[in-house]
């Protein structure tokens, strides 16, 4: 019976993953011909953020010489179970996948496991005690992330501040993460108060819904704190759409820094970003080819970040890649 669904569920995942490269390879790669074969499972297609990170994965992975099988969850888990079963079954050298939500994956990654195939976690991190279940995990910080937007108003801000929360995906890492380095930084500010926060899903028409909600619910609202630009950018039509000037009525900070973003930034409907590296794909492909040659590697690689005021956007923009 079980057989019966696994396989079931193969043929389809197959015909939906799609393979790059010249598709002459498929699996076991890394012995005959020594092309590496990696199966990497996607989050989705949300955000800016999601669609430079998936250019990156793919051009690089090129580059390398690795042969790709790529799939987009559409941020739903299962599909990623899914996808990264499939891989198991077409016996690929490396899996990389960037979990959508941090718990739920000690199944899958035991099934991985067993069969010898590595796995990499990239962008986003899973809450499990058993970190036998991958090699590394390629990411950003994404507490600190939180702490430099948090800082950031805490240094920009006089008397009371009543800020809305935008909400990256629930559950995922960088929603809880950024949530929590913004509360501890503004902790140190009794004034600056969260009055309210809901997910927005990492989407612009998510951060848009949420921001019309609060924009009725909330008397008073000073600041917005988007886990996303994208969100961000939501909010600010819904801040057009009910009067106010985004940017100055209402202030903005986001995380992220894509090209949609930092021109806000500089025409001055955000205030401030945080930086979020969605450019892995080439430190990904390193790590894949010392993880499959059997080499040691680090257990976690953080990406380096900055943060951006106006000005600084508006001197960034121009050679922006994403
Ligand atoms: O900030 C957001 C995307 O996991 C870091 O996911 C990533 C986040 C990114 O949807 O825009």
């Amino acid at each position: 019976m079980r057989k019966t669904i696994t396989t079931a569920l193969a043929a389809v995942l197959l015909a939906a993953v799609t393979a790059c490269g010249d598709g002459s390879g498929g699996g076991a790669g890394n012995g005959s011909d020594g092309t590496i074969t990696m199966g990497f499972a996607q989050v989705g297609a949300e955000s800016g953020w999601r669609t430079a990170n998936t250019k990156s994965i793919q051009e690089s992975a090129k580059s390398a010489g690795i042969e790709l099988k790529f799939s987009d969850a559409q941020q739903k888990q299962e599909n990623q179970i899914k996808a990264i079963r499939s891989y198991i079954q077409q016996k690929v050298d490396v899996i990389a996948f960037s979990p959508v939500v941090e718990t739920g994956w000690d199944t899958i990654l035991l099934e991985a496991q067993r069969a010898k195939i590595p796995v990499i976690l990239t962008d986003r991190a899973i809450d499990s005690d058993d970190t036998s279940l991958y090699e590394t995990f390629l990411g950003s910080d994404f507490v600190e992330e939180g702490k430099k937007a948090g800082k950031w108003l805490v240094e920009n801000t006089d008397g009371p501040v009543n800020v809305v929360e935008l909400q990256g995906t629930t559950g995922a890492a960088p929603a809880i993460d950024r949530k929590e380095g913004f509360e501890a930084e503004i902790r140190s500010n009794p004034e600056i108060k969260v009055v309210a926060s809901q997910t927005g899903d990492f989407t612009r028409s998510g951060g848009k819904q949420v921001m019309e909600a609060f924009l009725k619910s909330q008397p008073d609202i000073d600041v917005v704190y988007a886990h996303n630009d994208d969100m961000g950018l939501g909010a600010i039509e819904a801040i057009k759409a009910a009067g106010k000037k985004p940017g100055v009525d209402v202030k903005i900070i986001t995380v992220d820094a894509v090209k949609d973003g930092m021109t806000a930034l500089a025409n001055g409907e955000i205030n401030f970003i945080v930086e979020c590296n969605p450019l892995l794909g080439p430190q990904l492909m390193d790590l894949a080819k010392k993880v499959v040659a059997g080499e040691e590697v680090p257990e976690r690689v953080v990406t380096e970040e900055t943060t951006f005021t106006q000005e600084q956007a508006k001197a960034a923009l121009p050679d922006r890649k994403y």
